[in-house]
């Protein structure tokens, strides 16, 4: 019997590029020849499954949409139910799914994910942000598998320093994962699948 998909969490501050995110690597994991399906958060509307449904990078039945109602992160951490229930329907209609991927509402930098609702989960950040972000020592950042540094080509236009930011981000996570990347071109969207397909999908 085939193992249940696993599931990938996408947090992360408002705007700081999580559907963007999704929006790119959807089509390098189809390219790969995995199976996915997502799960969209927002508070009081689908409007982040809604624009993945228009953009057509997977059949609208693959994406469902998730009307927390609350605050994001307890739909992620305290109270993922709701997120657990859209995951089980997804796994009876599609259980050939090898990757089901839960995006959270935007929230802040406390957001982070349970292990009960996801195997691991990616935290964006934006360089819009500010360089001293990865300073903020914020629980997202410091403890998700993978932190995502979003809106490199942005940094000389906002006034952040990105070589401090390359400096600092590491001291923070430990040796844990740290990705660079401008969804707008796809730069360092190689490190994201890389993390994807070898710590969480087993494959080389
Ligand atoms: N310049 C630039 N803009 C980006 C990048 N990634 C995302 N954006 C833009 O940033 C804005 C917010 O992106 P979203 O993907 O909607 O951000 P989000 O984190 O999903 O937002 P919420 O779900 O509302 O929290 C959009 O206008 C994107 O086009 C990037 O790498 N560079
Ligand atoms: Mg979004």
């Amino acid at each position: 019997m085939k193992k249940s998909a696993a599931r990938l969490g996408i947090g992360g501050p408002v705007g700081s590029g999580k559907t963007a995110l999704l929006e790119c690597l959807v089509p390098l994991l189809i390219k790969e020849g995995l199976e996915v399906a997502i799960v969209t958060n927002d508070l009081l509307t689908t409007e982040d499954a809604d624009r993945l449904k228009n953009k057509g990078i997977l059949p609208p039945e693959r994406i469902i949409g998730v009307e927390t109602g609350s605050c994001p992160h307890t739909a992620i951490r305290e109270d993922p139910s709701m997120n657990l229930l859209a995951i089980q329907d997804l796994e009876i209609l599609y259980p050939q799914l090898d990757l089901i991927a839960i995006e959270s509402g935007g929230d802040n930098l406390a957001s982070t994910f349970s292990y009960d609702l996801v195997d691991a989960y990616i935290f964006v950040l934006d360089v819009g942000a500010g360089d001293d972000i990865p300073r903020k020592n914020g629980p997202g950042f410091v403890q998700s598998d993978l932190a995502v540094i979003n809106k490199i080509d942005i940094a000389p236009y906002v006034g952040a320093d990105l070589e401090l930011i390359r400096r600092e981000a590491p001291l923070y996570r430990q040796g844990k994962a740290i990705a660079y990347t401008n969804c707008k071109t796809g730069e360092g969207l190689d490190s994201v699948m890389r993390f994807i397909l070898e710590k969480l999908l087993f494959v080389s």
